[in-house]
């Protein structure tokens, strides 16, 4: 292969990537705020449009002291939240982050947070693409 050829080889490369971390698409993010020194919750849903399966891994906000994946599990008669390590998302699937199941949780708020504002949270998925997604922030009372 000629010097030329390896450089289109490789911009068709770099261009294949992109395409990849495109194919998540996140939508209707809403972050619900608990008064006082609660964790606040997040929910949303994320498609995976590739025909890879992919796992959400993780996510960070800079408005908070960290966030960790949650499940809430029903457990004796009452409900339970879990750590997961990863949430898997199948190829051509919609994960639906959502009350009484899967969630993220924000821990330690850095700031004050207020019902109305958006909210930039990056999420982390295991073949190493992150992406920001915007997040409304709703109140107690409010629907998700
Ligand atoms: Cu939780």
């Amino acid at each position: 292969m000629r010097l030329p050829e390896l450089i289109i080889g490789f911009l068709l490369m770099t261009l294949v990537s992109t395409a990849f971390a495109s194919e998540i698409t996140a939508e209707d993010a809403k972050l619900r705020h608990t008064p006082g020194d609660r964790p606040d919750a997040g929910y949303l849903s994320l498609t995976n449009g590739g025909n890879q399966p992919i796992a959400l891994i993780g996510a960070r906000a800079e408005a908070y002291n960290r966030v960790e994946l949650h499940r809430s599990v029903m457990h004796d008669g009452s409900m339970h939240m879990e750590s997961q390590e990863a949430i898997d998302i199948p190829a051509g699937e919609t994960l639906v982050l959502m009350p009484g199941d899967y969630h993220l949780m924000f821990m330690g708020a850095l700031a004050p947070v207020t019902i109305g504002d958006r909210l930039t949270v990056t999420l982390i998925f295991s073949d190493g693409h992150e992406v920001d997604v915007q997040f409304a922030v709703v109140g107690m009372a409010d629907e998700i």
